[in-house]
Formats: structure tokens, sequence, C-alpha cells
């Protein structure tokens, strides 16, 4: 038994040739300072994400605990969580060029644990760039994919999580190595890189900010006249608001809805016809459609109080909940559970009237329903039918 001679180590074949990378600022200092920022952007996706997922599949638990309060709160969460994933991709493209050249590293694994660390990193890298591809997509409503893309997305939400953890814990000596400009790690670093290692850093806080400020206005309306790339803007859409799904594609038709009634069940049951519901006590909100999908627009919604059916149904306002169906006759938002918090709420109208005209076909004719902090998906078009429970 002997120890490996240098002659015998000159023996092992020479590696492969791998690309060569003389380019700076692929180091510890680049990968920290980006890091910090993508981390941060992820931090902000992932909370304003189990908002987001809580307020439209709440446990049962939590389903009449769910504030109707600031009315703002979704659109301000939902909006985040849209910027924040889009400035995400900026910083994870560069995060991934500030470190590509250790893809090249050779051997590929020195030790089990190195193997274990470079396996972590692949799961790092592939689920995070999977979670904002699919939630790109999701915004510009292209969904290329066989999977549901609510369930993936939220559950590789985790994965990136978990990997991120990890992450941050493999490296945690580097990381605080380089944390600040006078860590020590950053001392091994040439000086004179720290000059471009500045304009990479502006180049990237450049590139997120023109990012944001081109789409950031589909949900931040006072920066609406620069929301040149975002797919929606708050005002392209009949009676000044976006329409997410048309009338057509719901299969909903002027024939249809020629002969509507709305149906109330409850402990006293009763139908009402269009003309009757407007007869009865008319309230006004201003509030948002907030999309899930990142765009929101403030509107004029006026309408019938949801708490004034539920009560007329025999319902306890605050206490009940509501179940809304459309007449819509498929697809995943035809049935709408409402909590008591939402149901109860002034604000919370079955609306007839959408800035100051009846609803369009598109915007749910013959009527709708608009509340306070609520996401867009849930603000069901064409209601049919009421169920107090
Ligand atoms: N019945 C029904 N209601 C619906 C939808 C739907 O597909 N079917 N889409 C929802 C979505 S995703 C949004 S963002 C809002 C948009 O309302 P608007 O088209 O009037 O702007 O309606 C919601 N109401
Ligand atoms: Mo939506």
């Amino acid at each position: 038994m002997s120890s490996p001679t240098p002659e015998r180590a000159g023996a092992v074949p020479p590696p492969p040739r791998l690309p060569v990378f003389r380019g700076r600022l692929h180091d510890a200092r680049t990968a920290t300072v980006v890091g910090r920022w993508l981390g941060a952007a992820f931090a902000v996706c992932l909370l304003t994400g189990l908002v987001s997922h809580y307020l439209q599949r709440p446990p049962g638990w939590l389903a009449d605990e769910l504030p109707a309060r600031p009315t703002w709160g979704y659109a301000l969460t939902q909006g985040l969580h849209v910027a924040t994933g889009l400035a995400a991709i900026v910083l994870l493209l560069v995060k991934l060029w500030a470190v590509y050249p250790r893809l090249f590293v050779w051997p590929p694994a020195t030790s089990v644990r190195h193997a274990l660390e470079r396996l972590s990193v692949a799961l790092l890298v592939a689920s995070a760039v999977f979670e904002v591809l699919t939630g790109l997509l999701n915004i510009a409503q292209w969904y290329p994919w066989p999977f549901g893309f609510v369930q993936t997305h939220f559950a590789v939400a985790w994965v990136v999580s978990g990997s991120i953890l990890l992450h941050i814990a493999v490296k945690a000596p580097q990381i605080a190595g380089h944390w600040s400009r006078r860590s020590a790690g950053t001392s091994a670093l040439p000086a004179e890189d720290a000059v471009d290692r500045r304009s990479l850093l502006l180049g990237t806080g450049a590139a997120v900010g023109v990012v944001t400020l081109t789409t950031v206005g589909q949900s931040f309306t006072p920066l609406k006249a620069f929301d040149l790339l975002a797919p929606r803007h708050p005002d392209h859409g009949t009676q000044g608001l976006p329409v997410n799904r048309t009338a057509a594609a719901a299969g909903v038709t002027a024939r249809l809805v020629r002969d509507w009634r709305l149906e109330v069940e409850g402990r006293r049951p009763y139908v009402l016809t269009l003309d009757a519901l407007r007869g009865l006590p008319q309230a006004s909100a201003r509030l948002p459609i907030a999309c899930v999908e990142g765009w929101s627009a403030e509107a004029d919604w006026s309408g019938v109080r949801v708490r004034d059916l539920v009560e007329r149904a025999g319902g306890r306002p605050g206490r009940d909940a509501l179940r809304v169906t459309s007449l819509e006759a498929s697809g995943a938002y035809r049935v709408m559970d409402m909590g008591s918090e939402y149901a109860q709420d002034p604000l919370t109208l079955l609306a007839l009237a959408l800035n100051g005209q009846p609803l369009t076909l598109d915007h749910g004719f013959p009527a709708r329903i608009i509340a306070p902090n609520r996401p867009g998906v849930l603000q069901t078009k064409w209601v049919h039918r009421l169920e107090v429970l």
C-alpha cells in the first residue's frame, strides 16, 4: 500500500479542454452583493406570494378572518409580487453571469461534500429560473405547459426558498468574508477591480430601474405613462378598465343573459329581476380590480350591497359566508366562496354599473361582485346565484 507519488499523479489523464475565463469580477464579492439584492427580491416575492395564495385559497379556519381592509391591500402586495419578480429576472441573470465560470471547474467534484454543494446550487438555479420564467409567462397570459400554474408556482416557491437557505448556510463563510468592502475576504481581491465592480453594480441597478419603471405603471397608476413593457395598461379596455376574460371567451352571450334572474338561497330564498335589483337601495364604492397577473386599476362601482342581499335571505352579516356562482358554464372562477368579513363589508357590492354606465357584457353584465382587498380572480362576473352558507 503506497500513497500516490508525484510520478503516479503525473499519469492522471489531462483535464478535457474546458473554456478559460480571464474576465474579472466573477468573484465572491460580486456574487455576494448581487446575491443580497436577489435574496431580498425573492423574500418579497415569497411573502407577497403567500398573501396572494391564502387570500385565494384560505384554509377553512382562516376564511372568515381575512381582512377587507385596506381596500388597496391586494393591489399593493400583488403589484410588489410582480415588480420584484421582474427585478429578480435581471438580478438572476447578473448573478448567473458572476458565477458561471464555476460551472466548468475540474474535476467536477472533489469530495462528497463538494458534489452535494454543487447539486444544491443546481437545484437552486433550476428552481429559481423555473419560478421567474413561469411567473413571466403567466403575466403575459401564456401557459405553454401541461401542469397547473398556480399549484406548481406555489410548490416550486418552497423549493427555491429551501435551496436559498441551504445555499446561504453553505456559503456563509464566503458571504461573511465579502459582505462589506472592508471584510477580510475582499482584501484578497485585486483592488483595481473595485471600480469595474461599481460600474457593473450601477449598471445592474439601472437595468432593474428601467424594467421596473416601464412595467410598474400597470399597477401603480401615477407611473402609467411609462408603462411601455407591461402586458396590461390600466386604461385599456371597455369602460376604461382592462378585461381579463371576455364574455366571448367565457361563452356568455347576450342571449344567455336576456332572461337573467338573480337567485338567492338561504333561510328565506328569493329571486330578483334586474329591474327589481335596480329598485333596491344602491351604494357606490371606488375600488380596484387587482389581478393576480399584476395589473390593477381603480374604478367607480355601484350596485346593491351584498350584506343587504344576505340579510334579506335571512343571513347574519358578519357570521355567514357566501357562495357566488357565475352564469359561465365552466372555468376556474365560476364558483367563488366569500368569507363573512367580506360579505358583511359595506363596500362589497353586487355591482350593476361601472364608471357611471351599466356594466358591459365583458365586465360582467348583468351583475358582478366587487369587494375590497380581494384578488381579481374572486371578483366574479356574470353572477347568477348567491348562497348564504
Ligand atoms: N365568472 C368569471 N368571473 C371573473 C373571471 C372569470 O374568468 N370568470 N375572471 C376574473 C379575473 S382573473 C379578473 S382579473 C377580473 C377582471 O375583471 P374585468 O374583466 O371586469 O376587468 O374578473 C374576474 N372575474
Ligand atoms: Mo385576474
